[in-house]
């Protein structure tokens, strides 16, 4: 096969509809709002949006409880509407990937009502019942210890009264796992794939797609989290038996048809075999999956999500070098993206979101993210580097499930220990879901510009200063220096007309352990570039350069005016925060 691919060279650029932009001032972003911005998003370069679920939802997870495949959720419009947002998609040769999350569905689905109305329901084997356990006391317990995904207090099974069974719910109880060893469940699924591409959807993020394969025996999981119940069964239910053959199947009937872009999600992956099975070249499954590893490089081994640890630039190195390099050697694909709708800003993540340092720690990460290898995903917001909420943001302002469950379990916990809440409050700042979900800051009129209503999740008090209107009209606000959004602007379009390095090209990282600097080397048949970042806020002189030989810097994020006259060879000085790319 040709390893030149449209989806590998591609920009995706991830829409979280509730809150990109609110067309009727309902406070709720709606599709029609997408549609108005597909100039803004087709001028900073982007190729692909995939926009977060806006089916028919209850919205207990945002959207990723679904109520009806088939269907738009009245607060984003109707099919009507993204009708007309596919042809405005296409009338700008874009395309639209849509999130398709089919390891559960919403507990208002009728399959799922119907499976929950009786025993003998035609759809009971839809989902995933089973009787209770009942401890030496006599207390009805569930089937298992595995511990629900999204309130890690809980159990990831459901009692329902009616019936007098568990269902299996990983992430929240109001949503439900399909059974998909029931082949009925599975043709259910190919249908809705035919439904969206049929209408003018290219292709689908698959949500958690390697959870749909769960050991049958259901065991429990080990015990590894002291203080806790529930433990974390993904050795039970990520990439199980049968999951290669059910992409198989879906890639055989459906997408392989349709030229179908793909893209799984697949949290707690990391054997490199596995992942060569998935998004190999020869392998009929998927293009590519999202892997989480620098997504918990600040987190603590074998611990749940939000935990707090110390992290510095030689673990990022390893992460980046691993996948890297895997996708190199073995002719896989790898997709790069360092915030979602799931993670906290990056800029506030990998950098310093200071007032004074803002700025350049965005155009670092952009650096980074657009000189390496795999298709680039940017989420809104990221473009204008966004940050997360304050500190003086109490738990009220939190609107995500899992976050209010957190804070729950932190009272339930410690419920007379300030300190304890104190800390809770901590994590969360750092770590929720809820500070990539604040609306999009699009000018400095009240909401933002999101909305003329009240909108659904308080908006980021900096607004006035960060947002997209003033970094459009002040694309260069001191001489030599790009806004963050002009900076992009102007990666992406590098990116692209150097494809041959930063897409196809070779990789070699530099100086594995420098525990400040990031630098590596890529390098097609014609061209080498090298990327010097540093991720520390210290000045740092990275002596490593001897024979690479860079002929001149070619970008940076301070004064550009100053590249020409910086060393070439030997040493190269980096001040806080500083990013450049050299050939
Ligand atoms: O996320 C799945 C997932 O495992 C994580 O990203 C998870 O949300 C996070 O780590 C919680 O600790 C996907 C969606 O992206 C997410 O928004 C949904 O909540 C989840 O699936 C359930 O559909």
């Amino acid at each position: 096969t040709d390893k030149h691919q449209w989806w590998k060279e591609a920009v995706v650029y991830q829409i979280y509809p509730a809150s990109f932009l609110d067309s009727n001032g309902d406070g709720w972003g709606d599709v029609p709002g997408i549609t108005q911005k597909l100039d803004y998003l087709k001028d900073l370069g982007v190729d692909v949006i995939w926009v977060s679920p806006i089916y028919k939802s209850p919205q207990a997870d945002m959207g990723y409880d679904i109520a009806d495949y088939e269907d738009i959720d009245p607060s984003y419009g109707t099919l009507a509407d993204v009708d007309n947002l596919i042809k405005e998609v296409k009338k700008r040769d874009m395309k639209l990937v849509m999130d398709l999350v089919v390891n559960h569905t919403s507990e208002e689905h009728a399959w799922f009502l119907e499976s929950r109305s009786s025993k003998n329901s035609a759809k009971r084997d839809w989902y995933i019942w089973k009787p209770a356990k009942y401890d030496a006391d006599g207390n009805r317990q569930p089937p298992n210890n595995w511990a629900q995904i999204l309130g890690e207090a809980n159990s990831a099974w459901t009692w329902d009264e009616k019936t007098q069974e568990y269902y299996l719910s990983l992430f929240t109880p109001e949503q439900p796992d399909l059974d998909w060893e029931n082949p009925a469940v599975r043709e259910a699924v190919h249908n809705i794939l035919r439904f969206w591409l049929d209408r003018g959807a290219s292709g689908f993020r698959m949500d958690v797609i390697n959870l749909i394969s769960k050991v049958q025996t259901f065991p429990d999981a080990d015990f590894v989290v002291k203080d806790s119940k529930y433990q974390h069964g993904s050795k039970y239910y990520a990439n199980g038996p049968r999951l290669h053959e059910w992409l198989k199947e879906l890639n055989r009937n459906i997408l392989s048809k349709y030229g179908a872009f793909t893209v799984g999600e697949m949290p707690f992956v990391r054997d490199e075999d596995e992942i060569i099975k998935l998004v190999g070249a020869q392998s009929e499954e998927l293009n590519m999956i999202f892997s989480f590893d620098l997504m918990h490089v600040d987190k603590v081994p074998g611990d749940f999500k939000y935990t707090l640890n110390s992290w510095d630039a030689s673990d990022l190195k390893r992460i980046v070098n691993r996948l890297q390099r895997l996708m190199l050697e073995r002719d896989g694909w790898n997709s790069l993206y360092v915030e979602n709708h799931d993670q906290p800003r990056s800029v506030s993540r990998f950098t310093d979101d200071s007032d004074e340092w803002r700025e350049y720690g965005a155009k670092l990460l952009c650096l980074m993210q657009t000189t390496l290898a795999g298709t680039l995903y940017v989420y809104q917001g990221e473009e204008i580097g966004m940050r997360n909420v304050p500190e003086s943001w109490g738990p009220e302002e939190y609107k995500d499930i899992e976050s209010i469950n957190f804070f729950k379990k932190y009272r339930d916990l410690y419920p007379n220990d300030p300190a304890k809440q104190a800390l809770a409050r901590k994590i969360m700042q750092r770590k929720a879901r809820d500070s990539s979900r604040t609306p999009m800051q699009w000018d400095d009129s009240p909401q933002a510009g999101f909305s003329n209503g009240k909108p659904w999740m308080r908006v980021n008090d900096d607004y006035k200063t960060i947002n997209a209107a003033a970094q459009l009209a002040n694309a260069k606000p001191t001489p030599g220096t790009l806004s963050v959004h002009a900076f992009w602007k102007r990666a992406l379009e590098l990116r692209k007309k150097n494809k041959e390095v930063f897409v196809y090209g070779d990789f070699e990282m530099l100086d594995m352990d420098d525990k400040k600097v990031v630098a590596y080397r890529r390098w097609s048949e014609k061209e080498a570039f090298l990327t010097v970042l540093n991720l520390s806020g210290e000045t740092v002189t990275w002596a490593k350069l001897n024979d690479l030989k860079v002929k001149k810097w070619v970008a940076g994020n301070y004064d550009e005016r100053e590249l020409e006259g910086r060393e070439l060879s030997e040493k190269v000085g980096l001040r806080p925060w500083e990013a450049v790319l050299g050939i």
